[in-house]
């Protein structure tokens, strides 16, 4: 026997009322197909190397450069160059210290006038940090050598104290720097050493800094413009200078107070330095940032083979965010008007 016709209606009406009522409570399971898809800068971040079916185009690319820990994977872990940049975590310290045994470093480092208040903490945090199990020499220049207290220096490690003339502008004294350095990277340290690394003085070791940073032309980003845009580097922009960048040229900003190479390759670094800053005294000019400006320039034309990320120049009281997982080393927070000059 078939059902009444009124019996089958009731059936279809309240079987259609149940499937609307629960589209209602379940709006998403309409209009699924019609949303755009939301974007997830951290799962896309964690995502974008395997799953080649996101679209970059589909993400807003200010928006993702905006968003800092995108701009330090999209710049920070090789260069256009595919020059390597050393951050936590990139490297394996103990494959690099067997391939680097026999290998001898030097560090060179300035200490004149009042900032020879610098030199303990400064060597002494070297003891702790810098290449530590490595052969080292450590190139102090001075100008009171009898004033230098010499820390206790581990074994296989050297300090030699070269007396150095202290010029009157401090910018000459930084400046020396690059004359001090072409004279003994041609002359002493070719037969002593194999690697070079640079250094300002009012800093300290704060963490490891091992063989990692060994390279054929090494050279550290500045912690105030790493996030920067090129425009913004404080290039010395005038034409008459030696130091001239122009606008549109330079991959990064680089601070002086921590690069370094093989010693053939300092060699040419500080002939080029200081012949340019020998051109614009002839000039009665200074670049805005002294030698770090030539040292800049060089770079643009000379690229490093290695950049160490800032985790190797920090600042006290910079804030870091996330970015920064070891402070390695760290400038002190000098008062200015106690050394001043
Ligand atoms: C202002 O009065 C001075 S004095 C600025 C630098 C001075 C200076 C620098 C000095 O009297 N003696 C000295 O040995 N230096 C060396 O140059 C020292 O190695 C120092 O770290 C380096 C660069 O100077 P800085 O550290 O003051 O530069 P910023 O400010 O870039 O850290
Ligand atoms: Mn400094």
């Amino acid at each position: 026997m078939l059902p009444s016709r009124p019996y089958v209606i009731g059936t279809v009406v309240v079987l259609i009322l149940f499937i609307v009522g629960f589209y209602i409570q379940n709006p998403e399971l309409i209009f699924t197909a019609k949303q755009e898809p939301q974007i997830n800068l951290t799962q896309i971040c964690s995502q974008k190397l395997i799953d080649k079916s996101i679209q970059l185009e589909h993400c807003e690319r200010k928006l993702l450069l905006k968003d800092t820990g995108v701009r330090k994977a999209a710049i920070n872990v090789i260069t256009p160059w595919l020059a390597p940049v050393i951050w936590d975590g990139t490297f394996n310290i103990n494959i690099l210290n067997d391939q680097h045994k026999e290998t001898r470093i030097g560090l060179f480092v300035f200490a004149v006038k009042k900032y020879i208040r610098f030199l303990q903490p400064f060597l002494e945090s070297a003891e702790r940090f810098f290449m530590v199990g490595h052969k080292v020499t450590y190139y102090v220049f001075t100008d009171k050598v009898s004033d230098v207290v010499k820390p206790k220096i581990a074994n296989g490690r050297v300090l030699q104290l070269h007396e150095v003339t202290a010029d009157q502008r401090w910018q000459d004294v930084s400046m020396r720097r690059m004359d001090t350095l072409q004279v003994f990277t041609k002359e002493h340290m070719p037969k002593e050493i194999d690697y070079l690394i640079c250094a300002d003085v009012d800093m300290v070791f704060n963490d490891h800094m091992g063989v990692e940073i060994l390279g054929d032309l090494v050279a550290t980003l500045h912690p105030g413009f790493f996030l920067s845009e090129p425009e913004s580097f404080s290039y010395e922009r005038r034409p008459i200078s030696a130091a001239y960048i122009p606008h549109g040229q330079g991959d990064f900003y680089y601070m002086a107070a921590l690069y370094g190479g093989k010693v053939e390759e300092i060699y040419k670094l500080s002939m080029a330095c200081q012949k340019g800053i020998t051109e614009d005294k002839k000039k009665n000019i200074e670049a805005v940032w002294q030698e770090e400006s030539h040292l800049n320039k060089y770079l643009v034309y000379n690229k490093p083979t290695k950049v160490l990320s800032p985790e190797y120049l920090w600042a006290t009281g910079l804030p870091h965010g996330e970015f920064i997982k070891k402070i390695r080393f760290l400038a002190v927070d000098k008062n200015h008007n106690e050394v001043r000059n």
